[in-house]
């Protein structure tokens, strides 16, 4: 098949499916068979978009293959087997990672030129899969992409939303939200398994049997169906699978009867209810949302997870069942509190379904089941309604109502010391006012190993949050520090820098051993190496100022340094102290001479990140960067010293090109705040120097680089309670350079905007939205110093790049395959399973 203006005109590639091709000629034909025989459009149109699915198709036929083969393999040995259960999966795109996984990208470049097309073109076409919000759905998908990679047998579920994360767009009053359709074609990249179905309940009542058990009856059941995503591992047959389930009504849930009889809508109620629960993904991060069809989601992927992981366990064996032996084969893992729920319905499958007595149901949970938390934000510590839990699973809450009274007996039998802690230890926060269910609670008490993601994070989880149930359970606690996987964060979206990483060190080993970065320590200093480095650095700079010129229209000086903030914008990540800075920096500049402007380092800050759509001061902190980049950028005094950009719409695929073309990157959250955060270690991968505060993984990153190499600021979690206390108190200075920037703002040199409820929180001892419970105040002055120490090392080449390297060769500690290789050790007590 040849292109000529997008149409298909001749059949010189033959159309032949071979999966296992990895020839150009071969994979050509299979795209060529793909395009002619798994039609999708129109015949004889050949355009990039038919191309991209074509493509897809032909390299998922190979994924395909090696899938079966690991699911066979898995079968067959029977190993103890993790699930990873997440409300969220952040994918990104697909292709570019399957193929340089299968280490086919020359056969695949080749391949497409043959139709006259760049491999690039092709994947620019995938839309992201963004079924997660930030941070915590992206660690799952980086947690896929090494289990696989470690050959580690392990599966994730998730749920298949209709629509993403909301696509963000910059409109005259700041940012916009609009559905993301990822699925408005269709993926090339999930598989609908219409044999797995299981189904759900919701509602109803319990029925008590005369020999004293008690079932589950009545309410709404509809099905969840399976659709499989394949995550194959870099360089191995391994490919595991991401079960994404659906919402279907059953089949006779369809009244045809009222259909007839002109009563459309109410013919189809069960379908239009079974239609909602999939149809968006919840915002997370510390946010209220539609409750009830949140609560009925978090149902729903425990429940159809469950029911699958328990038929596999029975499939693998004889029936009766011996119980005890499935902590053996099976480990759960709860992303956050958002699938507690598995813990109430594994007992209730255990002893309703399977007839198991209380003590044996709730041994073999509490042994399969771990859980990890992601934050200490009050806010964002889930609380169930009690009266809403009865309503929709009358059933769980019997289970956990019967947790939390052995839970309370326990202590008061054994723990008189715990009495006057134990009001808030309960899993049930009774509170005549808003009686709720504490999620946390339920799974500290069930689960049998509770991890923080971070050091930092996990010491504050010991000291603070979980400090009461640490005297009891002293050793359920661990750390386990986040990672990335270093094939998609350096090794697929900086090829450049990756050839130089391999060259050196004279081994490509280090993109599944990442500590053998430490290796580039030696040649730091050494000018080749340098020089190299600045090259790889510049050409990802210059990719970089591409892109934002295609998006914002704003064309950025690639000898200026790039300086990027992209993460959800929070309060307490703190953009508002990045763009507070950028605003002094200004009216700095401008109050300096042309001559004495030219002397200080040129500078584009770019500031990328969706705010949740109810946030309101996070809305006006966007709309504040947009409004201060367009004075500055269009102020001829001042632009060529300093841009400041909006990234608009950040997700994974923009990050793979904002990440290689960093220099600085911004990770300044109120210490103590941030549980981990993780595009730090994707910048700091990438060669990109950090300015941060001591919080989460920073603390680890500045030990493995070394102090020298990272621009520290700010108070530590240990002062900030004494601090808040201080202002309270009236106690606080605010530094004069502060209130000048904020003064600025409120002179109106960034328009008509009202900003000044987002300065008001600024100000003030306390109160609500008042009292800067952020300490932007406080950190603003140490912030400022630490920037003129970012200007000073800039000046100096030959300093900067080996800088950048030393980060680069300290990150080893940050791939994912350490975090998993540790949890798979520590935490589920699996081993790898390799398909020979
Ligand atoms: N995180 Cl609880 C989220 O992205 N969403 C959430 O709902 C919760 C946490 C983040 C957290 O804020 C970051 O510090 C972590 O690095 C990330 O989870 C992964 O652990």
């Amino acid at each position: 098949v040849e292109t000529n203006g997008g149409s298909l005109v001749s059949a010189k590639v033959p159309a032949v499916a071979n999966p296992l091709a990895d020839k150009p000629d071969e994979i050509a034909s299979n795209i060529s068979y793909h395009a002619q025989y798994s039609p999708h459009f129109s015949p004889f149109k050949f355009e990039l978009e038919q191309a991209y699915y074509a493509t897809a198709e032909s390299v998922r036929d190979r994924l395909v293959q090696q899938w079966n083969e690991t699911y066979l393999h898995f079968h067959k040995v029977d190993p103890k087997q993790t699930y990873y259960l997440s409300m969220e999966f952040l994918q990104g795109r697909a292709l570019t990672n399957a193929i340089g996984n299968l280490n086919i990208q020359d056969a695949y470049a080749d391949a497409l030129r043959k139709f006259g097309l760049k491999l690039e073109e092709i994947t620019e076409q995938e839309k992201d899969a963004a079924l997660g919000n930030g941070g915590l759905g992206r660690l799952a998908s980086c947690f896929l992409d090494s289990m696989a990679t470690l050959n580690l047998p392990a599966w994730g579920y998730g749920l298949r939303y209709r629509y993403g994360l909301f696509k963000q767009i910059i409109a005259k009053e700041g940012q916009e939200e609009v559905a993301e359709d990822w699925l408005e074609k269709f993926s090339p990249w999930e598989i609908v398994r219409h044999d797995v179905l299981y189904p759900i309940r919701f509602f109803g009542q319990v029925e008590v049997n005369p020999n004293g058990s008690r079932k589950w009856i009545g309410g709404e059941v509809m099905q969840a169906l399976a659709y499989d995503v394949p995550i194959p591992g870099y360089q191995t047959k391994n490919t595991i699978s991401l079960r994404l389930w659906e919402a279907k009504a059953c089949a006779d849930d369809f009244d045809l009867f009222l259909f007839n009889d002109g009563q459309l809508e109410s013919a189809s109620v069960l379908h239009s209810r079974a239609q909602q629960i999939c149809s968006v993904l919840y915002p997370g991060d510390a946010t209220e949302g539609g409750k009830l069809l949140r609560l009925k989601q978090q149902y729903f992927l425990c429940s159809a997870s469950l029911q699958d992981i328990i038929s596999r366990f029975k499939e693998r064996r004889q029936g009766p069942w011996n119980w005890s032996e499935f902590p053996t084969k099976v480990a759960i893992q709860l992303n956050d509190t958002h699938p507690t729920l598995s813990i109430p319905e594994l007992m209730r499958l255990l002893m309703d379904e399977e007839g198991l007595g209380w003590d044996e149901a709730w041994e073999v949970t509490s042994k399969t089941i771990a859980y990890t938390n992601h934050t200490v934000l009050p806010e964002a510590l889930e609380k169930w309604s009690q009266s809403v839990m009865w309503k929709l699973l009358p059933r769980h809450m019997e289970i956990i109502e019967e947790i939390d009274k052995r839970f309370t007996t326990m202590i008061s039998k054994t723990r008189l010391d715990l009495e006057s802690e134990l009001s808030n230890m309960r899993i049930l926060d009774n509170n005549p006012q808003k009686p709720v269910v504490r999620m946390a609670n339920l799974c500290v008490v069930s689960a049998h190993t509770v991890n923080g993601v971070a050091q930092l994070h996990s010491d504050i989880l010991k000291s603070e949050l979980f400090a009461n149930y640490v005297s009891i359970w002293p050793t359920k606690f661990q750390n386990k520090t986040n990672g990335i996987t270093p094939r998609r964060w350096i090794n697929f979206c900086s090829p450049e820098l990756s050839q130089i990483i391999t060259k050196w060190l004279k081994t490509d080993k280090w993109v599944t051993d990442l500590d053998l970065l430490t290796g580039l320590r030696e040649f730091a200093d050494n000018e080749d190496l340098q020089a190299e480095w600045s090259s790889a650095k510049m050409a990802n700079k210059q990719r970089l100022a591409q892109y934002v010129l295609k998006v914002t229209g704003e064309s950025i000086d690639p000898d200026s340094l790039f300086d990027i903030q992209v993460k959800r914008i929070h309060e307490y990540k703190r953009q508002l102290l990045n763009i507070l800075y950028v605003i002094y920096r200004y009216k700095k500049l401008k109050e300096m001479s042309p001559e004495e402007r030219k002397s200080t380092t040129a500078r584009t800050v770019m500031i990328g990140g969706k705010a949740f759509a109810t946030y309101t001061n996070a809305k006006r902190i966007v709309k504040l960067v947009n409004d201060v980049g367009a004075v500055v950028n269009s102020d001829p005094e001042v632009n060529s010293y300093l841009k400041v950009v909006f990234v608009p719409n950040y997700n994974v695929s923009v990050a793979e090109v904002l990440i290689p073309g960093s220099e600085l990157s911004q990770h300044i959250s109120t210490a103590g705040m941030e549980a981990s955060g993780t595009s730090n270690m994707k910048f700091a991968l990438n060669g990109c120097l950090i300015i941060g505060t001591l919080d989460g993984a920073n603390v680890e990153i500045r030990e493995e680089i070394g102090e020298e190499n990272f621009f520290l600021f700010g108070a530590t979690a240990d002062d900030v309670p004494r601090l808040r206390k201080e202002r309270e108190n009236g106690l606080f200075k605010p530094d004069p350079r502060f209130e000048e920037a904020k003064k600025f703002i409120r002179s109106g040199v960034f328009g008509s905007y009202d900003y000044n409820p987002l300065l008001d929180s600024l100000e003030g001892n306390s109160g609500y939205g008042r009292g800067d419970y952020f300490l932007v105040g406080y950190d603003f002055p140490s912030y400022v110093d630490a920037q003129e120490k970012v200007d000073e090392a800039y000046l100096d080449k030959k300093r900067w790049l080996k800088m950048s390297i030393l980060s680069t060769a300290g990150s080893g500690k940050f791939s994912s395959d350490r975090t998993i290789a540790q949890y798979a050790k520590e935490i589920w007590n699996i081993e790898e399973c390799r398909v020979p």
